[in-house]
């Protein structure tokens, strides 16, 4: 399967959900790359278009793109978000953050009067885990988290996680926000609701990548065509 055209197609089904004036969640990543360029062209159309942007890397392309940016809190009202995923299950629980850009992205959707999703058949899984979960942490106290982040692990079945600061040439990744990021090995996650509230739970844990009961539409797409599930 050509991966970057599924993305494409996928992103191309998204833009049929945007309208000229909306306020747009936009999202991370080379999926949402598609996507933000799409409304780039709508806007060289004419269309009014004000996106909210998940991370500096996507404000830089739409602000080139001549889409206006607004500050989060300069709205109430975000009309659609829409963002690539790292893994989705039948239940529409994700896994996020390979990106670095969960916390923002998460803001977003849960803000957003609808949430949409855009991916590769590839992210489609049966079950979340195989993509290491990203964990947001405060740099203020990272070993201190880190022993109750594999203490909550533990307490919900995860016998031997694999705890690891994400890092470039061994300086620690800092997210646009200034945080760390912590990727958990955990394979196979049968109850991801239950585990995205006790990670929430821990002091110092900022978020995670798992996104439960927050998306209302997911887009694969593929070489063939695209699969809407909704
Ligand atoms: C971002 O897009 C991240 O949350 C997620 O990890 C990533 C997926 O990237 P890609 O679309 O490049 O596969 O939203």
């Amino acid at each position: 399967m050509d991966k970057e055209a599924g993305k494409r197609l996928a992103a191309e089904e998204a833009a049929k959900h945007v309208t000229t004036d909306m306020t747009l969640g936009l999202g991370t990543g080379s999926t949402a790359r598609y996507f933000v360029d799409i409304m780039g062209e709508r806007v060289k159309q004419g269309w009014t278009l004000r996106g909210i942007p998940t991370s500096e890397e996507t404000r830089r392309q739409a602000q080139s793109l001549g889409i206006e940016i607004i500050e989060p809190d300069e709205t109430t009202i975000i009309d659609v978000a829409i963002d690539g995923t790292d893994e989705a299950d039948p239940s529409f629980n994700l896994i996020k953050g390979g990106g670095a850009a969960l916390l923002r992205e998460k803001i977003v959707a849960k803000a957003a009067r609808k949430f949409i999703v855009i991916a590769d058949k590839s992210k489609r899984v049966v079950a979340l885990g195989a993509f290491p979960l990203p964990i947001e942490i405060s740099p203020f106290s990272w070993a201190l988290t880190v022993s109750a982040i594999r203490a909550a692990l533990t307490a919900n079945g995860f016998t031997a996680p694999r705890l690891s600061l994400r890092a470039t040439d061994g300086t620690p990744v800092k997210t646009d926000g200034g945080n760390l990021i912590i990727d958990a090995e955990l394979g196979r996650i049968d109850a991801p609701i239950e585990l995205e509230r006790a990670l929430a739970a821990i002091p110092g844990v900022l978020e995670s990548g798992l996104f439960c009961g927050m998306t209302d539409m997911i887009i694969y797409g593929d070489t063939d065509g695209v699969s809407v599930v909704k």
